[in-house]
């Protein structure tokens, strides 16, 4: 009988995961170290942006059916869903995975349930198994005694996209990675609480690499259309319009190029499997090389455009660059990895004339930008004074325009959404 459910992370998924199983009445215990973070939701707010997030808390706070704290209690179920960040030398750093471990080891009681929803290199669920094995000496786990083990575990990767997080927890499928066929009987009752998609038996490594492929996939490809976009650069073709045109083969999808790739979780996760198998991932270590350069390749073209400008006599400190959007990517106010963010922190650091930035999703510019040349501008504005406009992130504010550009205004889109503008 599940009377209690303990979220160890209160972060973009433990926060929406643990607000949706209050929505069912269910009594939630949140666990975060921030106490920043665990007074902000105790007073029925939220500390990151998600749509819909807002109302739920407030409301299961204040229905009493949510309750954040930094001291972890003992529940019925357990679900650990801590960042899983790379360390310096691109390898999955565990470290937050071992801390929650053994948190929540000493309050671990027979019956209950342990579910790892940070995505995970292949072979972390049994770390994590064997880092409270070894905590509770009392208490048998799965790799000890098979099915009739005391504790219960499962790796259920998270697989919800930022912007859509409320939704696509309730609707999408789930993989259930259970360490034994009762692992994964007890998490199946625990998501069918909450989950309207198909629970998905595997076993616990599959259920690991699955959450990999899955981004590693989504990044091969937008790879693929940022390699299109830089070849058909060179050979004066519209690169969207050829897209467009592939698209319409019954079996062809190509993404679409940007700026690069960010976020926490498709420029982070290949790596996993590079870290696993360094001599045979050569295609998706090759995609990441792709998609981390291309920042470096859109500096290169408003390289040239100042340069053209300065040939044609305007000094280079006169020279406004406006750099539009900074967050990962559209819609959204996270600048996780954001290759946006990359490129106007170059052009801030290196630029001798004005950095217009115009970010509509966010109050204030971030740390690294106040340093620099840049300023927070309104969209308006940046458009009547740049001289290079560098579109970076296609945010419905600027798809819903369509700018006439100035004839000495160079304009390098690298989202395709302006491209007629003058
Ligand atoms: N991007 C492009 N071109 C495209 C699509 C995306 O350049 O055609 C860029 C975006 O601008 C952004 C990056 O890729 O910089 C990633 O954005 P995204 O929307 O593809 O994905 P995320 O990182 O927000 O969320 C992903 C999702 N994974 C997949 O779609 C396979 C989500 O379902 C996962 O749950 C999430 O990672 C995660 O938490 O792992």
């Amino acid at each position: 009988m599940l009377n209690s459910i303990s979220i160890i992370g209160l972060g973009y998924i433990g926060l929406p995961t643990a607000t949706l199983f209050a929505s069912r009445k269910m009594r939630v215990i949140g666990v975060d170290v921030s106490s920043h973070v665990v007074d902000t939701i105790n007073r029925g707010n939220i500390h990151i942006v998600e749509p819909e997030l807002d109302i739920l808390v407030h409301a299961a706070v204040g229905a009493g059916y949510l309750r954040a704290t930094t001291r972890v209690e003992p529940a019925d179920a357990f679900i650990i869903a801590v960042p899983t960040p790379l360390t310096a030398d691109r390898r999955p750093d565990l470290s937050y995975i071992e801390a929650a471990a053994k948190s929540i080891a000493p309050v671990l009681a027979k019956g209950n349930l342990v579910i790892l929803e940070s995505t995970s290199s292949v072979g972390a669920t049994e770390l994590l198994a064997n880092w409270l094995a070894e905590i509770r000496p009392d208490l048998t786990f799965p790799q000890q005694t098979g099915d009739a083990s005391d504790i219960r575990i499962a790796h259920c990767p998270e697989r919800v996209l930022p912007g859509r997080i409320v939704h696509e927890l309730v609707v999408n499928d789930r993989v259930i990675g259970g360490m034994t066929a009762n692992c994964s009987k007890a998490a199946i009752a625990l998501y069918s609480l909450v989950v309207q998609g198909d629970c998905i038996v595997t076993d616990v490594r599959t259920a690991e690499m699955c959450k990999l492929a899955e981004n590693s996939f989504r990044d091969v490809n937008i790879a693929f259309a940022n390699e299109l976009s830089m070849i058909c650069d060179k050979q004066g073709i519209d690169v969207w319009e050829l897209i467009k045109l592939a698209n319409r083969h019954p079996r062809v999808n190509i993404l679409q190029p940007g700026c690069g790739v960010g976020g926490h979780c498709i420029a982070v996760d290949p790596w996993f499997i590079v870290d696993g198998a360094p001599q045979d991932a050569k295609l998706i270590r090759a995609a990441r090389s792709v998609n981390d350069a291309k920042p470096d390749w859109v500096l290169r073209k408003v390289g040239e455009a100042v340069e053209a400008l300065v040939r044609s006599g305007v000094s280079v400190e006169e020279i406004c660059v406006a750099c539009l959007g900074i967050t990962y990517k559209a819609d959204i106010d996270d600048l996780r990895e954001s290759p946006a963010l990359e490129v106007a922190q170059a052009l801030a650091n290196c630029h001798r004339g004005k950095i217009a930035i115009v970010e509509p999703n966010l109050q204030a510019l971030p740390d690294e930008l106040v340093a620099g040349r840049a300023t927070l501008s309104a969209l308006d504005d940046a458009i009547a004074e740049a001289h290079v406009l560098v579109l970076l992130v296609d945010h419905a504010e600027f798809k819903n325009l369509k700018p006439e550009l100035g004839d000495r205004q160079v304009l390098v889109d690298t989202r395709g959404i302006w491209k007629n503008a003058k």
